[in-house]
C-alpha cells in the first residue's frame, strides 16, 4: 500500500442527547475523518480526539496538526506492507495516539479493500456478532438516570454502563441495582477520585457490579495496584492503558482485573491487538469501550470486539443511540439478544453517504 494523497474531514455532529462525564458535557461530537488514495482505493479512519482536551490531551485541532504536519509527510510516498508496519515510520512522532490510530485504521480500510477481506477477518475475528451494552452519562438527576436506563433496557441492551463522579455515585447506584436486581451493570469514573475519595465507593462492592472503570489518575497505575486490593469487584482501565507495555505492568502490579481496549487510545488496531493477545495469554478478560463514534470508528469497534478475548460486553451501541443522521451509508441496529452484526464487507465495510459527511465538515484539508 501506498499513499497518494489524503483529504481530512473536521467533523461536527450533533448527538441526539447530550453526553455528561466527569470531565465534561457534549452536545455535538468534533472528530476528523481520514481518507487515504492508495492506488485506486480509497480508505477511511475515524480519529475520536474531541474538541476539548477532557479524556485524552488530544483534541480535535492537535490531531489535525499532527496529521497534516507530522504523520501524512511520514507516510505518504511510501510502501507499507500491513497497516500495523506504518508505525515504525511514525516513531519519531511521540504520543498523539488518537491522530495516530486514524491513519492506521484507514490503512486497514484499504488493505481489507485490496485483499477483499473484512477487517474482522484480518484481525482474527471470531463471530458475526457481538455482545453491546450502552454507556449512559450523568443525568439530571437520580431520577432522570433511572428513566434513562429503563428506556434503554426496553430497546433490549443487557448490558448498562454509568458515568459516576464524587457525590453523583453511590446513591444513584444503589437505587438502580434495587430497581433493577439483575441486570449487568458497571460504572466509569473517568479518573475523578483519588485514593483518599475513591473509599467512598466501597459500597458499591456490595452491587454485584461487572467493575469499576478508571477510578483514578490516568498516570497512576500505582495507587491503582493499591485500591484494587480493597475492593471485590475488579478495577479496569481505559485511560491508564496506551499500549501493552502498560498492561502488562497494571497486571504484574495488581493495578487491574480487567482491561478496556480502544484502538484510538492506544494508537491503532495493531497494538489494540497486541494488548488482546496479551491479555487473552494472561486470562484477563477484555472488552471494546466506545468513543462515541461515527459509523466508521463503530464499524472498526465491531470487528474489533469480534476477537476471541472480548468476552464482555462493549461499549458499541446501535446508531441511534448517537446521532440521527451518520456518515455512513449503513446504520448499526441493537439485534434483540443485545448483540450487533460485525460488518461483513472488505475493510471496514461501510460506505461514506456524501451529503451527509459534507453536511457534518467544518474543515476539509487537500493533502498531496
Ligand atoms: O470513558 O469510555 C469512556 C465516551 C467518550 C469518552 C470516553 C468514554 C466514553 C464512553 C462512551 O463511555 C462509550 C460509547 O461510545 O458509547
Ligand atoms: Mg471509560
Amino acid at each position: 500500500m501506498k499513499i497518494e494523497r489524503a483529504n481530512l474531514y473536521h467533523l461536527s455532529m450533533p448527538l441526539r442527547s447530550a453526553f455528561e462525564t466527569s470531565f465534561g458535557r457534549i452536545q455535538e461530537r468534533e472528530c476528523i475523518l481520514v481518507e487515504v488514495f492508495c492506488q485506486g482505493v480509497v480508505g477511511y479512519g475515524e480519529c475520536t480526539a474531541d474538541k476539548s482536551p477532557g479524556y485524552s490531551y488530544e483534541t480535535t485541532l492537535t490531531a489535525w496538526h499532527v496529521l497534516r504536519d507530522c504523520l501524512l509527510p511520514a507516510v505518504a510516498g511510501l510502501e507499507v506492507n500491513e497497516p500495523g508496519d506504518m508505525q515504525t515510520l511514525i516513531s519519531r512522532v511521540r504520543g498523539h495516539r488518537l491522530a495516530k490510530a486514524a491513519l492506521e485504521m484507514a490503512l486497514w480500510d484499504v488493505w481489507g479493500k485490496q485483499l477483499n477481506r473484512p477487517l474482522a477477518a484480518l484481525l482474527g475475528g471470531v463471530r458475526q456478532q457481538v455482545s453491546v451494552g450502552v454507556s449512559v452519562g450523568i443525568q439530571e438527576s437520580p431520577n432522570a438516570l433511572l428513566q434513562v436506563v429503563e428506556n434503554y433496557l426496553q430497546q433490549g441492551y443487557g448490558r448498562i454502563k454509568v458515568k459516576i463522579k464524587p457525590g453523583r455515585d453511590v446513591a444513584e447506584i444503589k437505587r438502580l441495582r434495587q430497581a433493577y436486581p439483575e441486570i449487568k451493570l458497571q460504572v466509569d469514573a473517568n479518573s475523578a477520585y483519588t485514593l483518599d475519595s475513591a473509599p467512598a465507593l466501597l459500597p458499591l462492592d456490595e452491587l454485584d457490579l461487572l467493575l469499576i472503570e478508571q477510578p483514578l489518575a490516568e498516570d497512576d497505575l500505582w495507587d491503582h495496584s493499591r485500591l484494587q486490593p480493597l475492593f471485590k469487584t475488579p478495577i479496569c482501565l481505559d485511560e491508564s492503558i496506551l499500549e501493552a507495555r502498560h498492561a502488562r505492568q497494571a497486571l504484574e502490579m495488581g493495578a487491574a482485573r480487567i482491561i478496556n481496549i480502544k484502538s484510538g487510545r492506544v494508537g491503532g488496531l495493531s497494538e489494540a491487538k497486541a494488548i488482546h493477545d496479551f491479555c487473552v495469554q494472561s486470562g484477563i478478560p477484555v472488552w471494546c469501550g466506545g468513543m462515541l463514534e461515527t459509523g466508521v470508528g463503530r464499524a472498526a469497534n465491531l470487528a474489533l470486539a469480534s476477537l476471541p478475548g472480548f468476552t464482555l460486553p462493549g461499549d458499541i451501541s446501535a446508531t441511534d443511540r448517537y446521532y440521527s443522521q451518520d456518515i455512513t451509508g449503513e446504520r448499526f441496529v441493537l439485534n434483540p439478544d443485545s448483540t450487533i452484526d460485525v460488518p461483513g464487507a472488505p475493510g471496514l465495510g461501510v460506505t461514506i453517504d456524501q451529503s451527509s459527511l459534507a453536511h457534518f465538515t467544518i474543515n476539509t484539508l487537500h493533502y498531496s
